[in-house]
């Protein structure tokens, strides 16, 4: 962390020092800005987390289906580092190429690369790890995020499949490992986890664009990967070497972290949130929309049922609906007893897969994808 800092301090002042030149005139301390993250994140919008911020579900009902640049929830495994676009190089090399001393692209060379717009979400594998603890009663260890560590944007770059056409992938590639340009963490290196070839060559996107907008740095500028329906840590930010290799490959991030049973996660579960406070108040005998939003990573979600206390009823599901992103929805309630109440949201998507009242424990508390219990006061 303390070595993260530093690196970072020493980036920033260089381009403090720069801009102060250009200006004439002394620059804002850069060192008095210790935040791993860039982007300023007012409390009505985030909760900060350490090196991430989690988005408020609480503030998110006036959103539209995609989420602002600044107000996409930030997962770091150390801070954002800041990196020129203009001397930005992308290495893609190994065994699985023709020639394995591989290529280096700029980003020029990759705009300049058919580009594709797809709607994906970014959803951390520890989403919702902090139920295990309160509804289940056994604390997960990681970062303890309530529903917030998602958000969906429109992204646009070059197919992952272009770019090792281009490479020259053979057909004995059969694993593609992204790598960060970010700080090492501690032993395990950089961030890096590899894909499979069928996956890297199907819908994976590296995005130099987010919602129309040049990636901003805390979501991986200049270049990041962008894996459609898969756990968040596939989704490389900052990527500046591609390794395909004709043998399996292996990081920490695959390995030792984000497994169950020792297999690598890689699909998204069911979930769903509320877009209303916990603890919020009620009012009885009056008319609420009660509003939110399902995900899957598996397929589009088919039904959303809600419960207000006693037994579910259909939500009604509005707007567009893709694959990899989410359904937003709605449902009038109209409470009438006072007291304490549970609100449940439960959405299944088309391919069936539907949420539980309960999951498996995970020490590390990945996929939490039961119903969350949702408290609120009818008063
Ligand atoms: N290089 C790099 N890529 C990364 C990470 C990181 O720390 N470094 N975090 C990963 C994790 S765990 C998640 S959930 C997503 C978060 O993306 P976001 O910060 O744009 O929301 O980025 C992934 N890609
Ligand atoms: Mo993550």
């Amino acid at each position: 962390m303390t070595q993260d800092l530093t690196r970072r301090r020493l980036l920033q002042v260089g381009a403090a020092s720069a801009s102060a030149l250009a200006l004439g005139r002394s620059a804002v301390p850069s060192w008095a800005q210790t935040s791993p993250i860039v982007k300023p994140l007012p409390p009505e919008w985030f909760i900060p987390l350490s090196t991430n911020a989690e988005m408020r579900w609480d503030t998110a009902a006036g959103l539209p289906y995609t989420i602002p640049n600044e107000r996409f929830f930030v997962r770091n495994h150390t801070s954002t580092p800041i990196i020129d676009p203009r001397t930005y190089r992308l290495q893609v090399f190994g065994s699985g190429l023709r020639r394995p001393e591989g290529i280096s692209l700029s980003l020029r060379d990759l705009q300049r690369l058919p580009s594709r717009t797809i709607f994906s979400a970014i959803e951390c594998a520890g989403n919702g790890r902090s139920f295990f603890a309160s509804q289940q009663g056994t604390p997960a260890t990681g970062t303890q995020w309530k529903l917030g560590a998602i958000g969906v944007a429109r992204w646009r770059g070059v197919p992952l499949r272009a770019v090792l056409e281009h490479a020259g992938v053979t057909r004995r590639a059969v694993d593609v490992m992204p790598e960060g340009l970010d700080a090492e963490v501690a032993t395990n290196g950089h961030v890096r986890r590899p894909l499979p070839i069928g996956k890297a060559l199907d819908d994976v996107l590296l995005a130099y664009e987010m919602n129309g907008a040049p990636l901003p740095p805390d979501h991986g500028a200049p270049v990041r990967v962008v894996v459609p329906g898969w756990i968040g840590i596939a989704s490389i930010k900052w990527v500046g070497r591609i390794e395909v290799s004709d043998q399996p490959l292996f990081s920490a991030w695959n390995t030792t972290q984000y497994t169950l049973d020792g297999v690598p996660i890689t699909q998204q579960v069911v979930k769903s949130a509320f877009e209303l406070p916990f603890g919020a108040e009620l009012q009885a005998g009056r008319r609420h929309v009660l509003t939110g939003r399902s995900w899957s990573g598996r397929a589009p979600i088919k039904r959303v049922e809600i419960s207000t206390g006693g037994r579910y009823e259909p939500a009604q599901l509005h707007g567009p609906n893709l694959p990899n992103t989410w359904v937003r929805w709605r449902h009038v309630s109209k409470p009438r007893a006072t007291g304490a109440v549970e609100l449940r949201a439960r959405a299944t998507d088309w391919r069936g897969n539907t949420q539980p009242d309960t999951v498996a424990f995970n020490p590390n508390g990945y996929l939490f994808g039961a119903v969350v219990r949702h408290p609120v006061t009818i008063a």
